[in-house]
């Protein structure tokens, strides 16, 4: 038998309605200030926008099926991957896993009714809609062709589309994401339940703690950036214009300042689940923990001081690259040291393959192909050869696709029985998975090569000697798109017919698996007491308790 968990006596199953039956009315759910329903507000429209993105991403690959431009001009081409960039980045990396998940999972996690804030935790939802709204205005009314950096002088004085609509967007999403900070950090801080110390935490709520912290730190920079666009663009003032003493390159340090501790919004939630997921499924506590949590905060930290990777080829003095590349093989150390500790956990672990843990494990090689990628472009003399050619857009979507993107379907597959109640059918979830896995390496792994090759991005027509590897890769786009479909399907049909789930299908340890599935409105009938470590499968002494996997044996109910 495995010791299931933290609370001193098992907490009775609240007979209270779940928040999902707490109310029908379209009113109950757009003015709701419970975080399970906030989480869900955000599942709907993140979903939303996923494949809004996507669709402009399948227009692009068809168009570089074929070396010539005979799918869309120019011009279209170009509003196309930004439309893409924009939305992946802003209004769904970004929100997705802290706002989704973390929404949901944190109040449970530490043993809470709610977050901090309730009501700020809603707004935050609204500035979110607000700002992909004027996004999407921006796109309507034709579009932007910048690309999702916005780059100064073309976004400030050449492009004639919609920069401020777009801007004004993204800035009030930024807003939205520092409210979610500090609504996250409050939360870590003071709801914590009676016994529930820091190194108790699952190593998710660390790491949407960590994430909150560089959210509330770097998006004020953003913010800051935004709003020197559009002085310069409205109102004419002097600030990245050359030609009047501005410096474009400003832009660059602002702009990067911000968006690189942003790729660690992107990832360290990811690192998070990847953890909760992988321990469960090999039934072992996590190896290293008080290393998972330092190395994570190192990341936050250390990922603010290499923002000039990005400006290798901007002009910048040799003896600024130097540092900048010499910190980020620093920053890659804590990565290391993940990657290290999730395998080490693996290591002699009971695992069971279920779709959660592929997932994961999916997550573990593709994330450090990507990390492994992003020293190459550490090292100024590749970087001055491969930048701004597909080499870069591999990197980044191993990394960013092959990572955040498996993290967000684990922790879908793994917490859906806990946000829904049902089980969902594990086989074509399994299916999904793989078939995801080769997808995305069948779309992203060519454009390594093609890069080396010297392939530029952001162009739409190419030397026919690179057909081969593009057409490798709007091949495997398709493959992918049918496997991010597939979810759509078999979670929809899970939530009619799926068996229901129990109060802890995984027999996993953790706060979140004490209370009914879906949870009641105020998540525990009383304030549960915690007197144990998170990861408590494996005893000390004891051999693994082999997994016993009830969810598609006999039932489970609560
Ligand atoms: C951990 C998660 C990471 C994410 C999400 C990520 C994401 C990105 C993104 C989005 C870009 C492209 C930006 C653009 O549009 O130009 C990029 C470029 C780059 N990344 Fe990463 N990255 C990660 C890790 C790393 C690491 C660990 C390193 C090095 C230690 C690194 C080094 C670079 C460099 C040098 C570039 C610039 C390449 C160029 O434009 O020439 N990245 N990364
Ligand atoms: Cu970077």
């Amino acid at each position: 038998m495995t010791t299931i968990a933290a609370p001193s006596g098992d907490l009775p199953v609240s007979s209270e309605p779940s928040y999902l039956s707490a109310g029908y009315t379209l009113g109950s759910w757009l003015g709701t200030s419970d975080h399970k329903r906030i989480a869900i507000l955000y599942a709907i429209s993140v979903t939303l926008f996923f494949f809004l993105g996507g669709i402009a991403v399948t227009i692009v690959r068809v168009e570089l099926f074929t070396p010539e431009a005979d799918v869309v001009t120019a011009d279209t081409y170009n509003r196309l991957f930004t439309l893409h960039g924009v939305i992946m980045v802003w209004f769904f990396m970004i929100p997705s896993i802290p706002n989704i998940f973390g929404n949901f999972l944190l109040p449970l996690m530490i043993g809470a009714p709610d977050v901090a804030f309730p009501r700020l935790n809603l707004m935050s939802w609204y500035l979110n809609i607000g700002g992909a709204s004027l996004t999407i205005y921006a796109l309507i009314a034709g579009g932007v062709d910048t690309g999702w950096t916005f780059y100064t002088p073309f976004s400030t004085m050449f492009s004639n589309t919609h920069v401020l609509a777009t801007a004004a967007g993204v800035f009030l999403a930024g807003f939205s994401s520092i409210a979610t900070g500090v609504n996250f950090i409050a939360t870590t801080h003071m709801l914590r339940a009676p016994g529930m110390t820091w190194f108790r935490l699952p190593l998710f709520v660390w790491a949407i703690y960590a994430t909150s912290i560089v959210m509330v730190l770097a998006t004020p920079v953003l913010a800051i950036t935004l709003i020197l666009i559009v002085a310069e663009r409205w109102l004419g003032l002097p600030i990245f214009d050359p030609s009047r003493g501005g410096d474009p390159v400003l832009f660059q340090h602002l702009f990067w300042f911000y968006s690189h501790p942003a790729v660690y919004i992107m990832v360290l939630p990811a690192m998070g689940v990847v953890s909760e997921v992988i321990t469960c499924f090999a039934r072992r506590r996590v190896f290293g923990y008080t290393f998972m949590v330092y190395a994570m905060i190192g990341i936050a930290g250390i990922g603010f001081f290499v923002w000039g990777h990005h400006m290798f080829v901007a002009g910048m003095s040799p003896y600024a690259g130097l540092i900048f590349s010499f910190l980020s093989f620093v920053v890659a150390v804590p990565s290391a040291i993940k990657v290290f500790n999730w395998t080490a956990t693996l290591y002699r672990g009971q695992i069971s393959f279920d779709a959660p843990m592929l997932y994961a494990l999916g997550f573990l090689g593709l994330f450090t192909i990507g990390g492994l990628t992003g020293l190459f472009l550490a090292s100024i003399p590749v970087d001055v050869h491969v930048t701004d050619t597909y080499f870069v857009v591999a990197h980044f979507h191993y990394i960013m696709v092959g990572g955040t993107v498996s993290a967000f379907f684990a922790a879908l597959h793994f917490w859906w029985p806990k946000i829904t109640g049902r089980l969902y059918p594990e086989t074509w979830a399994r299916f999904a998975a793989i078939l995801m896995f080769f997808g995305f390496n069948f779309t992203f792994f060519p454009q390594f090569i093609v890069g080396y090759l010297g392939m530029p991005r952001r162009y739409h027509v190419y030397p026919p000697e690179f057909q081969v590897y593009n057409v490798l890769s709007s091949a495997g786009a398709v493959i992918l798109a049918a496997a991010y479909l597939m979810p759509l399907g078999y979670l929809a049909w899970s939530l009619v017919w799926g068996r229901r789930a129990g109060r802890n299908p995984w027999d996993a340890t953790g706060l979140e698996w004490q209370t009914a599935s879906p949870p009641p409105r105020e998540n525990f009938p009383r304030t549960p007491h915690v007197d144990v470590g998170p990861y408590d499968y494996h005893p000390e002494g004891m051999s693994p308790a082999p997994y016993q996997p009830r969810h598609r044996g006999q039932g489970d109910q609560a």
